[in-house]
């Protein structure tokens, strides 16, 4: 039984034994994700009193300016797992390819492999706006011992062992599922630790937020278009609010308290749509559907599609049931 105000820490040992691989090294990746997500939080937090902002000057493999923030979440993130020895391959968005650890190491019996996304929504850095980090672990399908391969991190959403979120907000959360339901912690800055705040999250099964960027409206498929006005007409709990703050994280965990539905569609202007299926929608993926939500590119389920490369994009709707089940009829009747 979840007890409110337990730490993050009490909570994963209690936990460890109903997660069916436990060996304690998944707790392991959760406690090093958990001190990761403090150093990251303590940098974001400061942004705006450090010379920290800004482009890095370079740009990633998305062709999107990384901003120094970026650059500093993924190297913390990537030390932390490297440094505790628990995983044997990390793919980030700011990496064009995967990172093998310890592939020389005959010994290296580690089994699971991370993607993440180091701190999604980044271009609000600039404009103090919640931004978020996004993870997703696998067990490695090649044989322990040796060098991972892209089949490690190819895998489908649905053979995720773990999924979370850090959300750098008015307070900074980490939200995860290892497959048994989804947890939020909150930390307390004074003193460093995550303490269990929201257990057991569930979207609620109706909501009447949605959340799209309406200024790629012309640039819709129609059925999106034909939704977007649903939302919009006068009819039982319509019109719905819009709310779309730019960052996935904070829109996707509004949705998971309040209800609601977050759409990045494919348009004539990216036709696979923006977001990375590996390391932004598979988790968010796992995590919504643990939390008794949906998540679909518009017609397949989001964790049933089969990864072809690392940093490719999917259309990505995903929130309450009953709203992406609207959205995805009204797509159906267009074609
Ligand atoms: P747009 C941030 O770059 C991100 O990947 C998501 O966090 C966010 O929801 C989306 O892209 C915003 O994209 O095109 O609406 O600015």
């Amino acid at each position: 039984m979840s007890q409110k105000n337990q730490t993050l820490g009490e909570f994963i040992i209690e936990h460890q034994s109903s997660f069916k691989y436990s060996s304690g090294e998944l707790s392991r990746l959760i406690n090093s994700i958990r001190l990761a997500a403090k150093v990251v939080n303590y940098e974001v937090n400061k942004a705006g009193l450090v010379d920290i902002l800004g482009a890095a000057g370079d740009t990633n493999i998305q062709g999107e300016s990384q901003q120094k923030l970026d650059v500093y979440a993924n190297e913390k993130f990537i030390q932390m797992l490297t440094n505790r020895n628990i995983v044997c391959g990390i793919a980030s968005e700011e990496e064009d390819d995967f990172i093998a650890i310890n592939s020389n190491d005959k010994n290296h019996q580690n089994k699971y492999v991370v993607l993440i996304d180091p701190l999604d929504g980044s271009s609000n850095i600039d404009v103090n706006v919640s931004v978020g980090t996004i993870f997703s672990v696998y067990r490695r399908v090649t044989e322990v011992g040796t060098p991972v391969t892209l089949d490690d991190f190819l895998q489908k959403g649905s053979e995720q062992v773990a999924a979370g979120y850090i959300i750098y907000g008015t307070s900074t959360m980490l939200v995860y599922t290892t497959g048994d339901g989804v947890n939020g912690f909150t930390l307390n800055p004074a003193i460093g630790t995550f303490y269990l705040s929201h257990p057991k999250m569930q979207f609620p099964k109706v909501g009447t937020i949605y959340s799209v960027n309406e200024g790629n409206y012309i640039h819709f498929p129609q059925g999106i278009k034909d939704y977007i006005k649903y939302c919009q007409m006068e009819e039982g709990d319509r019109p719905y609010t819009s709310r779309y703050i730019g960052s996935l994280v904070s829109d996707f965990h509004r949705n998971m308290i309040k209800g609601g539905i977050y759409l990045y569609p494919k348009s004539s202007k990216t036709s696979a749509g923006k977001l990375r299926l590996l390391y932004e929608c598979n988790p968010m993926a796992f995590l919504a559907e643990e939390a008794n939500g949906k998540a679909s590119d518009g017609a397949q389920r989001i964790l049933d599609i089969q990864p072809s490369e690392l940093h490719q994009r999917v259309p990505f709707i995903c929130g309450s049931t009953n709203m992406v089940n609207d959205a995805e009829a009204f797509i159906k009747a267009a074609q």
